[in-house]
């Protein structure tokens, strides 16, 4: 297979394998793809190396409240490490997102691997970097097929769980077959019950869920090709819903002549902005950057204090930038 001959990928195998302490770590606000990354790869791992001590440091309460239909048991998380561990991240490489990053910090050998556009900011022993894969957990079904493991149910549907999550369920441009071949193996190892399951909790809606997409739909402008979408403090509270069910940047996309959705939640608890920019082929990634965020081309994130003039301002930016390029980057 193509994508298992890489480089990195190897330093990756030699590290692991002379680790005998190896400690997992995820992004904070754990998406689908940061679960697949930590909690997956240490199916493989304690697989495949059933002697070596693998433990993961998770976000126990968000996990639970998100995923518990996929974790069941939290007996292989550990809280500190100290300096006789490997540590890996997935999914990130940008260290203030790490979950727990002063435990990460204290590891004496550090591996990273991630499919985000920034570039790496801080020391590795072996960092693999896709750039312009459609999810980490590809890379970890890499690490598994590299290992050459035995897939069970519960290996595959933990990998192709961040799969179909990072790539909405296949829906965005099919231009890598990368996310597709693993998915097609992983596929095969995952019954009926299992992945009827998974669909069912990830494609669930609550009446919050609605009550906050009518909202949104009544409330969305749109504006020279740029549709955009701002919730204050004062709103979530009126509607009487939870912050965590309002990142939907693509309620307002994939709408004719709309080539950049932005959604902007204001996070009162944490004095943030919550800024999401998405598009359907202009690299948004590039005005994340401009202001301290980042993440895919199509796909980006950045956190500002809370400064309505200011994410006006990268509304405006957002339309400037479509005018002055006629093609998409
Ligand atoms: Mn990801």
């Amino acid at each position: 297979m193509k994508m298992l001959k890489n480089k990195k990928l190897n330093e990756i195998i030699k590290l692991i394998k002379s680790s005998n302490k190896i400690a997992i770590f995820h992004h904070v606000f754990p998406d689908g793809d940061a679960l697949s990354s930590s909690y997956g790869l240490v199916q493989v791992l304690k697989q495949k190396f059933p002697k070596k001590v693998i433990k993961w440091l998770p976000d126990k309460k968000n996990i639970k409240k998100l995923f518990s239909y996929i974790v069941d048991d939290f007996s292989d998380s550990i809280e500190e490490i100290d300096e006789t561990w490997t540590a890996i991240i997935g999914d990130t490489a940008v260290f203030e997102r790490i979950y727990l990053k002063e435990q990460f910090k204290k590891a004496n050998k550090k591996i990273c691997f991630d499919h985000h556009q920034n570039n790496i900011n801080f020391k590795t022993n072996v960092y693999m970097s896709h750039k312009n894969l459609g999810a980490s957990s590809v890379q970890v079904y890499m690490i598994a097929k590299k290992l050459k493991i035995k897939f069970t149910n519960h290996i595959a549907i933990s990998i192709l769980f961040g799969i179909l999550t990072d790539t909405f369920y296949f829906t965005h441009s099919l231009n890598d077959i990368r996310p597709l071949e693993a998915a097609k193996d992983l596929l095969s190892f995952i019954n009926k019950i299992t992945i009827d399951n998974v669909y069912k909790n990830l494609k669930k809606r609550t009446i919050d869920d609605i009550k906050f997409q009518k909202y949104v739909l009544n409330n969305m402008k749109i504006k020279k090709n740029v549709s955009y979408f701002k919730l204050n403090d004062k709103n979530i509270k009126k509607l009487g819903i939870d912050i965590a069910i309002t990142k939907k940047p693509n309620l307002i996309g994939n709408i004719e002549n709309v080539k950049i959705w932005i959604f902007i939640i204001e996070d009162k608890k944490n004095k943030i902005l919550r800024i999401s920019l998405r598009s359907n082929g202009f690299n948004v990634s590039k005005i994340a950057k401009k202001f301290g965020g980042g993440g895919h081309k199509r796909a980006a994130g950045i956190k500002i204090k809370i400064d309505w003039k200011k994410a006006n301002k990268i509304i405006e930016i957002a339309q400037k930038e479509l005018i002055n390029c006629s093609k998409y980057e």
